[in-house]
């Protein structure tokens, strides 16, 4: 069998597209358990040599009213595993599409923004918000670590909150402005984290 690049970082066998595109439809989102768990760890390794900082606990804006408890690495400069991880995940999605009838982006999916968050224990998450419009077609965070559980609502004040599956090692994929001829942007948010999360967000941002 021909070797595939993500053969050592991806567990594939949860993964379902047509699955992944109803869950979008009905949900905003859709989510599978992704990660190998040696790379996982491996990840987990390499985020503890990164220069986290605390970022704002509220961030208002004229979308947004952002409560949250997070580090993140500014700039993060994306080397090493979390690399090979975006590059496998942005294969192995091409591939998936591939089968589809109809592509469903306006332009090539291609990941070229990446960030890493850490929620420390105790910490309240992330209220619901939704993204910048400036990212577009699909908005994947990978669980690395921790307890808090990943919602979608309907608006920011969270009504009719649903939960996606988010275990570690697990990948929630959300809608963003491109998916399917549309321009929605799913309100979505990280409840109390018990024990440290940390997140890898991969995202494409429109050039
Ligand atoms: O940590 C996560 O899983 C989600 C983070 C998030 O929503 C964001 O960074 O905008
Ligand atoms: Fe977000």
């Amino acid at each position: 069998m021909e070797k595939k690049s993500w053969e050592n970082v991806l567990a594939t066998q949860d993964f379902d597209i047509t699955k992944l595109l109803a869950a979008i439809e009905r949900n905003g989102a859709g989510s599978f358990k992704i990660l190998q768990e040696d790379f996982r760890k491996k990840l987990l390794k390499e985020s503890d040599y990164q220069p986290f900082t605390f970022e704002r606990d509220e961030i208002i804006t004229k979308n947004n009213f952002v409560k949250q408890r997070v580090l993140s690495v500014d700039q993060f400069n994306v080397t090493g595993s979390f690399q090979v991880l975006a590059r496998s995940f942005d294969d192995f999605l091409e591939e998936q599409l591939g089968v589809l009838s109809k592509y469903p982006f306006a332009t090539r999916l291609k990941f070229n923004d990446f960030q890493l968050r850490k929620y420390p224990p105790g910490s309240v998450g992330i209220s619901p918000h939704i993204d910048s419009a400036k990212f577009i077609n699909l908005i994947c965070n990978f669980v690395l670590t921790g307890d808090g559980k990943f919602y979608i609502s309907d608006d920011r004040f969270g009504r009719n909150m649903r939960e996606i599956f988010s275990e570690p090692g697990s990948v929630v994929i959300m809608r963003a402005p491109g998916f399917m001829s549309s321009n929605k942007r799913p309100y979505h948010s990280v409840g109390v984290c018990e024990t440290e999360r940390i997140s890898f967000g991969l995202r494409q941002m429109k050039d």
